[in-house]
């Protein structure tokens, strides 16, 4: 191990993240009674210009009067380039109680965007005497801020997740797509011309390396990796196996921009019994192994060392956090 020990955010699970207009207040208490482990109540992208203050209003009034049991509550403020965003902190932090968790920042292109906010919010909680300390989920949704991911991850104590908001980081790219998540026809792989084999056509994920980036980015710094919004809500099989590959790769949850995709992210965020009791098995054995004076020994007729532990761990931690 290096010397350097990423700091770990505060535990929380985070298998599926509604995301709840706030201008849609009839949609507060469904959410609060829905099964996703966090939500996020939105000022920007799905609040028309026009709804903003009330939107701000009614996302006060709902995390102090709402009953969210032990959800992970969030509030999705408007980008740094508005200038709506200075009063959705100062609002949200002086007036919302101490049952809001999280701001969520949109857009993020640098670390001096998550500096600008560490600042606010500590000199509101200082002033008003907050005594729970706000964490930050940033989206890495622009080309600046997947360029700058790894110094906007490490910009503050605050930061608890990464997102990767694919909407915009596609509209930020160029790329030439109008879909919100999932594959694309485009991204393909021909196979060779070659002899007389007849030639398959391969999807690909366009989105591996973006994801792949995010999840580096954010475990260097001890923070969660999450996958965002998959738009198709009427595609349950696109979204499992999009969340699936995003869960393979190291998120450790995804958005739901629709009530019916919060019971899909818990399945696919949550390890099966049989994941688990391999796991267990594995660890078993090495404890096994190392009583016997070996690092690396044969199960089910496959190596494990003491690397197989430390995998086997996240799976049974993450089954330990979804059982309490
Ligand atoms: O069965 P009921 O009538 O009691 O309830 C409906 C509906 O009210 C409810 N519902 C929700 N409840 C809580 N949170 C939600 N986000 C939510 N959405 C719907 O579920 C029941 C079935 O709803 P539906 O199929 O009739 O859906 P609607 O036509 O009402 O709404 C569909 C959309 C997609 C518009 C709605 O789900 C929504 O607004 N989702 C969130 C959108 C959002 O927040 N976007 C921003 C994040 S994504 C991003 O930034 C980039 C793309
Ligand atoms: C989320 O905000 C996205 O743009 O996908
Ligand atoms: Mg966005």
């Amino acid at each position: 191990m290096s010397f350097t020990t990423p700091t770990p955010a505060p535990a929380r699970l985070n298998r599926s993240e509604l995301a709840v207009p706030g201008s849609r207040i009839e949609l507060f208490e469904k959410a609060a009674k829905s099964k996703a482990d966090a939500i996020f109540l939105d000022l920007e992208d799905a609040v028309a210009p026009s709804d903003k203050e009330q939107a701000r209003k009614n996302i006060i009034a709902a995390i102090n009067d709402i009953d969210w049991g032990h959800k992970v509550l969030s509030v999705r403020i408007n980008g740094l380039d508005t200038h709506y965003m200075y009063r959705d902190v100062v609002d949200v932090l002086e007036q919302a109680g101490d049952r809001l968790d999280l701001i969520m920042i949109p857009k993020v292109g640098t670390a001096a965007d998550v500096y600008a906010l560490d600042m606010m919010a500590t000199q509101i909680e200082t002033a008003k005497g907050r005594k729970k300390r706000i964490g930050f989920e940033l989206i890495i949704e622009t080309a600046l801020g997947m360029q700058n991911i790894h110094e906007v991850a490490a910009a503050s104590p605050r930061n608890e997740s990464l997102h990767f908001g694919v909407a915009d980081y596609a509209a930020s790219t160029k790329a030439m797509t109008t879909g919100i998540g999932g594959p694309n026809p485009h991204y393909g792989v021909l196979t060779d011309k070659d002899g007389d084999t007849p030639r398959d056509y391969h999807w690909g994920d366009m989105w591996h390396y973006a994801i792949a980036r995010m999840v580096v980015a954010a475990r260097a710094n001890g923070l969660r990796p999450i996958d965002g919004p998959f738009g198709d809500f009427s595609d349950p099989d696109g979204y499992r196996a999009q969340a699936a590959r995003a869960m393979v790769l190291g998120c450790e949850g995804k958005w739901a921009i629709h009530p019916s995709q919060i019971t899909l992210a818990n399945e696919v965020y949550s390890p099966s019994d049989a994941e688990v009791t391999k796991a267990k098995r594995i660890l078993e054995a090495m404890a096994k192994a190392q009583a016997e004076g070996a690092g690396a020994v044969a199960l089910d007729g496959r190596l494990i060392d003491i690397a197989s532990i430390k995998q086997a761990e996240v799976m049974v931690r993450q089954a330990d956090v979804i059982a309490a």
